[in-house]
């Protein structure tokens, strides 16, 4: 599933629908994060991050993150300390990305 970063009203309704449902949001954050955890670790490193938020960038047309981006994004999204980012904590970034959008 492609999140996309239209202001549709049909589009908000479905964010809306995700954010109301626990499962919802943890289906939509599976297919991201296995989409993005190429090797299969179970975790996002930051090699991994990296190349997902290039394309993220590329794709809203935006310049590419710099080196301290992805490593101030990992430091932020890693609560645990761990150095890698595991489906809950991917989750929060849905989380925070979709509320964003909904406003
Ligand atoms: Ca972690």
């Amino acid at each position: 599933m492609v999140i996309k970063m239209g202001d549709s009203e049909a589009e908000l309704d479905q964010i809306r629908a995700i954010l109301a449902d626990d499962a919802k949001l943890s289906e939509v954050t599976k297919a991201v994060f296995d989409a993005v955890d190429e090797d299969r670790s179970g975790q996002i490193d930051k090699k991994e991050l990296k190349k997902a938020m290039l394309q993220v960038s590329q794709e809203a047309g935006i310049a590419p993150p710099s080196e301290e981006q992805v490593t101030s994004a990992l430091q932020c999204l890693d609560t645990d300390g761990s150095g890698t980012i595991d489906v809950h904590e991917f989750k929060e970034l849905i989380r925070q990305l979709l509320e964003s959008i909904k406003g």
